[in-house]
């Protein structure tokens, strides 16, 4: 084994011990946002949706970070109001109504409240001098709202118009995540993409239905399906979102527009998004199209090298991701890397990532950290 593998728990094959760090002009952004703290810069922060499964793992990952935060707030519905979440072992926060909240004076928030709460209350938090990170789908395809994925295009956060900055949907983050050392490399035509997608994508609800669903179809008890269509426990359901007038889901739409607006316009996207009765965890088979020759070996090193990406690909019984090891992870982790003999320059891979970390709440904070990093991020009067 080389030098820089090593094995993950749980894992057979070897993969790279450490992913390369995220890096801005050379610069590692982790270093740098450590350099803002030392200097005393920390953050209000404000979660909104802090009760949700995004939420609640981007207040773990700002800890586990160590964002430089001065202050945070809970905010959810006023449902929640009261509620303890824990920040780090020391500090308990007590949930917030967000109807009601003002956020003069706070810096920044991380919003995950759903689209149409999103819709109201990021305008109004921006509009109060808070830079918004909004992980809903309400802003992503603005003009002038910039749609980031840390590795793949910082640059955008140089053209914040609004005071809002959109995070993309998980099946795109982590696709763009890999495709974007090969597009560089070899320049992308066309990408065909099935996807696996863990039902912790319809948020605490939907793991709670899979949980259920499981349990009741143990002991044959009735099953109603309640946020997906059909039974997903021991099922797997061609569908989310809602259908589109040419047959194709939003949830597809979203894989199609958001990876042009992130990384190449000029790239042909075709997706088939399906839900599996996995709790978290998307996992996506990719087939694409280049300009130029490639080459399984060039493909390997792209991925080796590029921010975020992990290769695990032995070729051998369980040497590839799953996952279900991919959980708590905040990796994107490529397997299965073969050329594509049915099209011109084509290879297939596969893909998995935690959807409620790089998917959402990481890439949230990565995207919060690079603000800081670049000294973009204005502290409130
Ligand atoms: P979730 O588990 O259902 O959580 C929803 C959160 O929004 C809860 O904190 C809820 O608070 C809050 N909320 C609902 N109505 C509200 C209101 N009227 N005012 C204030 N807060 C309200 O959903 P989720 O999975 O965290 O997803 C949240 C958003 O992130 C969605 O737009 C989703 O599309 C997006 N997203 C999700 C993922 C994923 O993998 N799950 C990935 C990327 C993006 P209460 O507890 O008080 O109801
Ligand atoms: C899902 N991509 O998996 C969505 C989450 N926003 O349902």
């Amino acid at each position: 084994m080389d030098a820089g593998l090593a094995r993950l728990p749980g894992c057979h094959g070897p993969c790279r011990a450490e992913p390369r760090p995220l890096t801005l002009r050379g610069e590692r952004v982790g270093q740098m946002v450590a350099t803002r703290l030392e200097a005393g810069m920390a953050y209000r922060v404000a979660v909104v949706g802090a009760t949700g499964a995004v939420g609640r793992e981007m207040i773990k990952t700002l800890v586990e970070r160590e964002f430089p935060v001065s202050e945070v707030v809970a905010l959810a519905s006023a449902r929640s109001v009261g509620q303890e979440i824990s920040f780090g072992d020391k500090k308990v926060l007590k949930v917030k109504n967000l109807e009601t909240f003002d956020f003069t004076g706070w810096d920044i928030a991380l919003f995950s409240p759903g689209a149409a709460i999103s819709a109201v209350h990021a305008p109004r938090a921006a509009a109060a001098g808070c830079l918004v990170i909004d992980n809903t789908s309400h802003f992503r395809m603005e003009p002038d709202v910039p749609l980031v994925v840390p590795e793949v295009n910082p640059q955008a956060l140089l053209k914040i118009k609004r005071g809002i900055v959109a995070n993309p949907n998980c099946s795109t983050i982590q696709m763009v995540v890999a495709l974007k050392p090969l597009h560089d490399k070899y320049r992308i035509k066309r990408v065909v993409v099935s996807t696996y997608q863990s039902v912790s994508g319809a948020g605490k609800e939907g793991m709670d239905e899979l949980l259920l669903q499981s349990r009741r179809s143990l002991v044959h008890d009735q099953i109603v399906p309640q946020n997906f269509t059909k039974q997903i426990a021991f099922n797997v359901i061609p569908h989310i979102d809602r259908f589109m007038d040419d047959g194709s889901t939003k949830e597809e739409w979203k894989m199609v527009a958001e990876t042009r607006k992130i990384l190449d316009p000029d790239i042909k996207v075709f997706a088939t998004c399906v839900r599996v009765p996995v709790f978290i965890g998307h996992s996506e088979a990719i087939n694409v199209e280049f300009e130029n020759p490639v080459t399984v070996e060039g493909a390997r090193a792209a991925f080796r090298h590029a921010a975020g990406v992990r290769v695990m690909d032995t070729r051998e019984d369980g040497g590839y991701m799953t996952p279900l090891e991919c959980a708590g992870e905040d990796e994107t982790y490529v397997s299965r890397i073969r050329i594509d003999p049915t099209v011109e320059h084509g290879l297939a891979f596969w893909c998995v990532s935690d959807n409620l970390r790089k998917g959402a709440a990481l890439n949230a904070v990565q995207i919060a950290e690079t603000l800081v990093a670049q000294k973009l991020l204005k502290k409130a009067a």
